[in-house]
């Protein structure tokens, strides 16, 4: 029909019925373009995402070899500090700087941020951290050189015995370690703490300036305001020092129970001029040169003193330890529970024990991945007692970690987080030191395991967990201050011991200024190692060993006869096999999943130390009431500040911090 024959009306319907399908066929075709647009995006997309894949393993290859040689240096120099052995170990680490650089350079030119697969994202995302490499060549070297300087200084760092003057060379280990565990003569106690302290501190204060400078350079380059917020990335969340100050928080009054208890002993044995009733306890006279652990107070404060001594050390003693049997020993234990037992090489270039050769080492216990997946070693300077057997657990427990990592890529052969790492053999040393196995072991006289010595051993776990939380909590508080800039060079000593006296209730022997450097007398602020580690590790063991306890079919919270604090896992693959699934994860996934296998909680919880000690903290309150004690301490008399760092504490925002972080 020709169109002169349509009505206008139908032209104009016909007319707007031919416009809308011209634009639909237009919407279409444009469409269609943007379709085949959009997939030709995805499958390049995709192809990146491939190559990135492709390139991650190179990468994680390449790194595996730099991390090797750069391991084999620290432990060659470390393991025998000399000139020579300094020098090419900072050679190696400046030249494996410069690899990472350019490695560093390549993974940033991938568009990672867009990739599908989480896993190959957090790996590239890890790798885009360059950490101290990204400094210029200069300022690395600046920082690896006062890092070394305040090591070699405390490696070497000798003191005067007391008794003798003419004998002058004291190091921390074993002879100052050793004059604290056995002496009880306050004035020896003192004159090495006063002696350890000059020899390993004050000379350390303008290295570490140095340090910090350094460090906080290379954390700006890193995308990080200071060191501070370096360092607390490692655990992955938001809000970690709000974390770390309620689980202070929590433990708080079940260490001021102890606390007052020791204190109350203490007077007793060395007197109220020594000792005051409600003071702060002076930090020489707990067993310990860092006042750290007080385990060996233990023989002369223990609850039931006529019940057994809980310290292993003279059985060691008398049954033939050497370092060697304890290591075997503690392999032995790992293997019970089906983890992996310590490979020949481990056994073959292991040192456990001081060489005399007159060669100077770092002596403080370590645990090393070489990262090629077959060498692993522990360096320790390891003596026959308690103290020690348990520390070969520990070290043992790291790498127990490594082996159970060592076929995940490279970038995740680390902890969930660095808590976790200090936590594995610690977990295990729970059970070890239980009567249950000390018994079995024939390390402990058979007896009942009536309410007195229960109190007894969580007593003396108590002098060694409970006590350390502070300690390991204020250690980098005071580094943070250090790191934002809110604790200068004029105020180091002064701000270290208002958090040692607001914190642990401790207070110096004899008073301090700014010419002392007292945090350097302690191995990992002279090493640059992170400390947070270890109070996060002494909250979460309590977790794990709850769980692991349950799945051994070990701790029944209804039956009396299966307390968590005498249980013993041995030889349970329930339990070890739950733990090696935690630890084979290293990195790879956020802690909280690791701690969700596990535990089946998300969370740090401090309900795991609560619920071990519940017995002792109800036994303590009771005691600290009958005798009258006073629970806490007033301000110490003996001075470390001066009056114008006291006011300006008060004006800097210094003491709202403290009171926030200390839970006072
Ligand atoms: O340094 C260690 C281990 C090596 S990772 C021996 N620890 C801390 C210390 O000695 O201060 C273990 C407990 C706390
Ligand atoms: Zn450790």
């Amino acid at each position: 029909m020709p169109c002169g024959y349509f009505s206008e009306t139908t032209k104009k319907v016909l007319f707007m019925i031919m416009k809308i399908i011209g634009e639909l066929a237009l919407v279409g075709a444009i469409a269609s373009v943007f379709i085949v647009a959009a997939q030709g995006l995805a499958a390049e997309r995709a192809a990146e995402e491939t190559a990135g894949r492709e390139y991650m393993r190179s990468l994680d290859e390449l790194m595996s070899k730099a991390r090797n040689k750069k391991t084999i240096a620290s432990w060659n120099y470390e393991s025998n500090i000399t000139q020579h052995n300094n020098e090419v170990n900072l050679q190696v680490a400046l030249e494996v700087a410069e690899e990472e650089k350019e490695y560093w350079k390549s993974t940033m030119s991938y568009l990672w941020h867009e990739y599908q697969d989480p896993d190959l994202k957090r790996m590239f995302e890890k790798y885009s951290k360059l950490g101290t490499s990204a400094l210029p060549e200069d300022l690395n070297e600046r920082l690896i050189s006062a890092i070394s300087n305040m090591q070699t200084n405390y490696a070497k760092a000798t003191i005067c015995d007391y008794k003798d003057r003419t004998k002058c060379d004291l190091h921390v280990e074993p002879e100052v370690t050793e004059i604290f565990r056995t002496s009880n003569d306050a004035e020896e106690l003192k004159y090495t703490w006063l002696e350890w302290h000059k020899a390993a501190g004050a000379v350390s204060k303008g290295n570490f300036t140095e340090y910090v400078n350094m460090d906080n350079e290379a954390a700006k380059l890193n995308g990080y305001d200071s060191v501070a917020e370096w360092w607390l990335s490692e655990y992955e969340a938001t809000d970690s020092e709000d974390q770390f100050a309620s689980l202070w928080a929590e433990i708080k009054p079940l260490y001021q129970q102890i606390h007052a208890y020791v204190r109350r002993h203490l007077r007793l044995k060395y007197g109220e001029s020594v000792v005051p009733a409600k003071g702060p306890i002076p930090a020489h006279l707990l067993g310990n040169i860092w006042a750290q652990t007080w385990n060996n107070v233990e023989k002369f404060t223990r609850p039931y003193p006529e019940k057994p001594d809980v310290d292993v050390t003279a059985a060691l003693i008398a049954q033939n330890y050497t370092a060697l049997k304890m290591f075997k020993t503690a392999d032995e234990f790992f293997t019970s529970l089906n983890l992996i037992p310590m490979p020949e090489l481990f056994w073959e270039r292991s040192i456990i024990e001081k060489p005399n050769d007159g060669r100077d080492m770092v002596c403080h216990a370590s645990a090393w991945d070489f990262f090629d997946g077959e060498d692993f070693r522990i360096k320790q300077c390891t003596t026959i007692t308690d103290a020690f057997f348990k520390t070969t657990h520990h070290e043992m427990g790291h790498i127990q970690y490594y082996l159970q990592y060592k076929d995940q890529p490279v970038i995740y052969r680390a902890g969930a987080n660095p808590g976790f790492h200090e936590a594995v053999g610690d977990v295990i040393a729970l059970s070890v030191a239980t009567p249950k196995h000390l018994k079995v072991m024939g390390l402990l006289e058979e007896g009942p395991e009536d309410l007195e010595s229960n109190i007894n051993q969580l007593y003396k776990m108590g002098l060694e967990k409970i006590v350390f939380l502070p300690f390991g909590y204020l250690l980098d508080l005071f580094r943070y201050g250090v790191f934002r800039g809110t604790t200068t060079t004029q105020d180091y000593n002064c701000h270290f011991w208002q958090l040692r006296e607001s914190l642990q209730g401790i207070e110096p022997p004899a008073p301090r200024s700014e010419d002392d450097f007292d945090p350097a007398a302690k191995y990992h602020i002279s090493a640059d190692v992170e400390y947070m580690r270890y109070y996060i590790s002494y909250i979460i063991q309590f977790q794990f060993h709850r769980s692991l306890c349950q799945l051994a079919g070990e701790y029944d919270p209804e039956d009396p006869t299966k307390l968590l604090s005498n249980c013993d896992i041995y030889k349970s693959t329930e339990a070890g096999n739950a733990l090696s699934n935690m630890l084979q994860l290293g990195s790879s996934k956020p802690w909280p999943d690791a701690m969700e296998a596990l535990t089946g909680t998300r969370n740090m919880e401090a309900s795991g130390v609560l619920e071990y000690f519940k017995p002792l903290h109800d036994w303590l309150k009771a005691e600290n009431e009958r005798t009258g004690e006073f629970v806490g301490w007033e301000p110490s008399t003996v001075p470390y500040c001066t009056a114008e760092q006291r006011s300006a504490m008060e004006s800097s925002g210094f003491n709202t911090r403290l009171k926030k972080y200390a839970s006072l």
